[in-house]
């Protein structure tokens, strides 16, 4: 990923403090973003704005802010180098979806996969956070005038909610945001659950065996690999329709060795899942011995993290403000400084 202009391009994305990451988040997503540091001027974000949309207790998502940083800077987003930042201390990102909300089809948010989904789940506590939720993430995105938006695959219908109401509010006042680009992994995109391997790798899946986290313990990682769904076949092959266990398995293995699908085949031909499995938990358990160690480094270490965050969000406050003071223009807010 080179990015050879003088002025560097500007990378956004974000996760939420929900819990730990797990492989999904790190694979399709965090991974990638310490790739971009050295290239771009990346704002990475913790959204915590986003967490309160479903039943949360409040003392456990200031804990949990804590930790996501130190998982990020465990997965190599240098403070020094990157722009960390907590959204509710950076004034502007409510605003700014508010603004976009206005524009934005009610019907465009009642199509959305993750809103049904989550809706689904959370029937009795079902709010309006929820449905507004592609909403503020838009304002999240555009608000840093983003170039590239590197996120999982589970987040494509979002990013398309977001270059739509870009161009509306381009179209209905005047040339202001650059329609920002998705930037997806070709491996690690959609990383699947263990366990039912045809829905994605979640936190909140009710099979935590199905989730591998990245501050697990080796032999925690190897008996969830162990123990993962596969099928009645024996052959090591990728065809996620009818193996989707195997192929996902196979995904994760991809990612971590960057070797082809049919490299892996090969390698395992004429070989049983169970030696499958352990070279795949052996490929896991190594490539995250660093993070793991980095994380218990870190997050015992309050003022390091409180730092990294107090500096990157007056950063990001000070580009967010440039482009408010643009946006309240176009719309005909009144400024009397
Ligand atoms: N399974 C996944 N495979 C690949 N990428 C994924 N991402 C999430 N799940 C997968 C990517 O991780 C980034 C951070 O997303 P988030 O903080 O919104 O995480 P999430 O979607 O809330 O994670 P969960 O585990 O799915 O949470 P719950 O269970 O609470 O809904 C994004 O770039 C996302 O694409």
């Amino acid at each position: 990923m080179e990015n050879s202009t003088e002025q560097k391009k500007v990378v956004m994305t974000a996760a939420q403090p929900t819990g730990k990451l797990h492989l999904g988040n790190y694979l399709g997503a965090v991974k990638n973003w310490g790739e971009m540091i050295e290239n771009y001027e990346c704002y990475f974000g913790i959204v915590d704005m986003h967490a309160i949309t479903v039943p949360y207790v409040p003392a456990d998502l200031k804990r949990n802010v804590y930790d996501c940083a130190a998982q990020y800077m465990a997965c190599g987003l240098n403070p020094e180098k990157c722009n960390l930042f907590l959204q509710s201390m950076v004034k502007g990102h409510a605003d700014l979806s508010w603004i976009l909300g206005c524009i934005c089809p009610l019907g465009a948010l009642e199509r959305m996969t993750q809103y049904k989904d989550k809706a689904k789940k959370h029937k009795e506590a079902l709010n309006s956070g929820l449905l507004y939720y592609p909403v503020l993430m838009a304002s999240d995105i555009l608000i840093y005038n983003a170039d590239l938006v590197p996120v999982g695959e589970d987040q494509k219908q979002h990013i398309e909610l977001t270059r739509d109401l870009a161009q509306k509010f381009n179209n209905t006042y005047s040339p202001t945001f650059k329609i920002p680009e998705p930037y997806i992994p070709k491996t690690g995109a959609r990383i699947m659950s263990l366990q039912s391997p045809e829905s994605k790798m979640s936190k909140s899946d009710t099979n935590q065996n199905g989730t591998l986290y990245i501050t697990d313990e080796p032999n925690v990682l190897r008996k969830k690999i162990m123990s993962a769904v596969t099928d009645s076949d024996s052959c090591v092959r990728f065809d996620p329709s009818t193996k989707a266990g195997i192929s996902n398995l196979m995904g994760i293995m991809a990612a971590f060795t960057k070797k082809t699908y049919a490299e892996i085949e090969n390698e395992f031909a004429g070989k049983g899942y169970g030696d499958f499995k352990s070279a795949v938990a052996d490929v896991v358990i190594e490539g995250l011995a660093d993070v793991r160690a980095k994380y218990k480094e870190f997050s015992t270490d309050k003022s390091l993290i409180e730092s990294a965050l107090k500096k990157g969000s007056m950063a990001a406050q000070r580009r967010v403000n440039k482009m408010m003071s643009k946006v309240y223009r176009k719309v005909g807010f009144m400024n009397f400084e």
